[in-house]
């Protein structure tokens, strides 16, 4: 069980250092690196299920589970088995492999509106392959995007994004061209008149609207009721393609992912995470008629020697099986458990006085140091982000591990159990009161 306060961190501290002398931050990705919360990441040396050791050996339950792919939990045997099978056989050939289509098999299966399905090896290659699709389809150059969805860090898409830019407060990205986002437009989240307005401001010049259904990338925001609709009548109105980033959302609020949830079908959808069961991965995928653009059917071109790994597929083949199998048992089960855990945090919060607003969607959420209610970008950014990092760092002191960052969202996993949550409200209650 994890410790009930105060970590070791020398090794950890250790590792950091050695890291920093030779990559940037010490990290891989800026918000691993803490710069939002403070003190000092830990070094994950294993996982199991829902918890995850470090190099000091601390143990913590885990809500970021790779922030999302691990909807399994950590060394899921199925899902280990595949790999360990498939890499018995070689790790790449820059050539196709069945496993791919297995995988396409069953993506097209959960997501109806899709007949093809691209695998490239990220989320940001998805949504920069989806767009230029999107573009090549519609032959018009203009994008809308909201304010606080992140879509991964092509040049065109780091306007007003979320994640790690939101995290660091850094209005957009040096090294970006203005000449390169000059067709990017951004737009405030949950606004439709917004929209209506850029499509009659660029009228006929709008390629495609690119939301995350549920964002996850300014903490957990949902679309307000019938957004979501409204963006699929007007692009559909405008005949602009309507693209749902579904890296986060893909295959966890449903198998069928938000689309499913709300009933909504875009023309593009994009993906990541899941569906490369904790391996590298990415997909975009849509109708045939759009889809067969794609080099070499067409004139979109779009490559990549890693694509459609052969471990990546497999692990994605033994996590989509088993969500497929179990979708019954594991959906009902998540929704529950998450608002457990998140109510009952909520109401520690509450008692506790703390300025404090939520936001989930089955087993996505944030806790907000704000009092809310959080829409959009703008009520996002008004949270207390020096309260949360003060409970971040005592909910991590008690072993328990959530996104080091006020605007990403948290993960809870099928592995996870009734001991974790109420131990993690009874550390959210000890943390609040301080
Ligand atoms: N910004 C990423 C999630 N939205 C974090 C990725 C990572 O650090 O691994």
């Amino acid at each position: 069980m994890p410790s009930t306060m105060s970590r070791k961190v020398e090794q950890s501290r250790r590792l950091q250092q050695r890291a920093e002398s030779m990559i940037p931050g010490g990290v891989n990705s800026p918000v691993r690196a803490f710069r939002a919360v403070g003190g000092d990441p830990p070094f994950i040396v294993r996982g199991k299920g829902s918890h995850i050791w470090d190099a000091d050996e601390n143990e913590f339950i885990d809500y970021i589970g790779s922030w999302g792919p691990l909807i399994l939990g950590h060394a899921e045997p199925s899902v280990l088995d595949s790999i360990l099978a498939a890499a018995c056989n070689g790790t790449s050939f820059g050539a196709s492999t069945p496993s791919e289509a297995d995988l396409a098999e069953l993506v097209l299966s959960a997501f109806p509106h899709m007949q093809k399905v691209r695998f490239v090896s990220s989320g940001t290659e998805a949504t920069m392959s989806a767009i230029r699709l999107a573009r090549a389809y519609t032959k018009r150059k203009y994008i809308v995007k909201f304010e606080g969805c992140y879509h991964g860090h092509a040049d065109a898409l780091l306007v007003k994004a979320g994640s790690g830019v939101a995290t660091l407060g850094i209005p957009g990205s040096a090294g970006v061209p203005e000449e390169f986002i000059q067709f990017t437009v951004a737009l405030p989240f949950n606004d439709v008149q917004a929209v209506e307005h850029a499509f009659h401001k660029f009228k006929h010049q709008i390629a495609c609207v690119i939301v995350e259904p549920v964002v996850g990338n300014m903490g957990c925001v949902p679309a307000a009721d019938d957004y979501l609709v409204a963006l699929r009548l007007i692009t559909e109105r405008e005949r602009s393609v309507l693209i749902f980033d579904e890296v986060m959302t893909g295959f966890r609020l449903a198998f069928g992912g938000a689309q499913e949830l709300y009933n909504i079908r875009p023309d593009l959808t994009t993906m990541g995470k899941i569906i490369g069961g904790g391996l590298p991965v990415g997909a975009y995928g849509g109708p045939s008629e759009i889809m067969d653009l794609v080099a070499p059917l067409g004139p979109m071109y779009q490559a990549g020697t890693l694509s459609g790994n052969p471990l990546a597929m497999a692990a994605g083949i033994a996590t989509l099986k088993q969500l497929r199998d179990r979708k019954q048992e594991i959906y009902p089960r998540l929704e529950a458990l998450s608002g457990k855990l998140v109510d009952g945090v909520a109401a520690a919060a509450k008692e506790a006085g703390v300025e404090f607003c939520h936001n989930r969607v089955g087993s996505m959420f944030t806790w907000f140091f704000a009092q809310g209610p959080v829409t959009d970008w703008d009520s996002a950014a008004k949270s207390n982000t020096e309260a949360f990092g003060k409970f971040f760092r005592t909910m991590l002191d008690s072993g328990i591990y959530l996104p080091p960052s006020q605007y990403e969202a948290a993960f809870l996993g099928a592995a996870h159990t009734e001991q974790d949550v109420e131990q993690t409200i009874a550390a959210a209650k000890q943390a609040l009161r301080r």
